[in-house]
């Protein structure tokens, strides 16, 4: 309740509304609550796995992710995430992005990471992390630094995404409706 989406930048556009919750707001930061029922919100419209702030325009620290399948959601969110532990073995999963949309690659990423953030409620809390949950931490919180998944990639395979994408983009704002 109160929830609304947002715009995920270079994809879609969902109309925000308002909502009030009160309980950061007894440490002066009452819009956390909001700012994260929004993400969620947006996340799961888009739909996603994962949303970092910066991908609806807010420059935070904050992600939410929920790697449910079933019509049981487990959202998890993070605020001031920070690893402490990568581990040196890699794995690797084929990453999609809602800000590079219908582009996906394989990405080799450290496959445990030991975090620290604040929960949904602003309490210190650790998380080991492993598999998909690892990754899709790590892919978070890159968006925080403004490094996206292609950046990952040779030179060759990101230049074809970003041409694939600019391409698209031309065809559309040639459509005039
Ligand atoms: O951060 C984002 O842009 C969201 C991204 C997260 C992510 C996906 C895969 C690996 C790492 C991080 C997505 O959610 S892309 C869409 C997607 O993967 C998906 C959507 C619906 C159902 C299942 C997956
Ligand atoms: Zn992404």
């Amino acid at each position: 309740p109160g929830a609304a989406r947002r715009e995920v930048i270079g994809r879609g556009f969902f109309q925000a509304e308002d909502g009030i919750r009160d309980s950061w707001a007894s440490r002066g930061l009452g819009d956390v609550y909001k700012r994260q029922d929004d993400m969620l919100e947006t996340m799961y419209a888009a739909p996603g796995i994962g949303l970092a702030a910066i991908q609806v325009g807010v420059p935070k620290k904050v992600i939410v992710i929920d790697l449910s399948k079933e019509e049981k959601k487990n959202p998890l969110y993070f605020v001031n995430p920070k690893i402490i532990i990568r581990s040196k073995n890699n794995s690797t999963y084929e990453e999609g992005c809602l800000s590079v949309p219908g582009q996906f690659a394989e990405v080799d990423r450290p496959n445990q990471c030991h975090i620290k953030y604040l929960d949904y409620n602003g309490q210190n809390k650790e998380l080991k992390a492993e598999g998909l949950l690892a990754t899709c931490i790590q892919h978070e919180m890159d968006h925080l630094e403004g490094i996206l998944f292609i950046d990952y990639l040779s030179k060759l395979k990101k230049n074809f995404i970003v041409k694939k994408l600019s391409k698209r983009k031309k065809a559309l704002e040639r459509i005039v409706v």
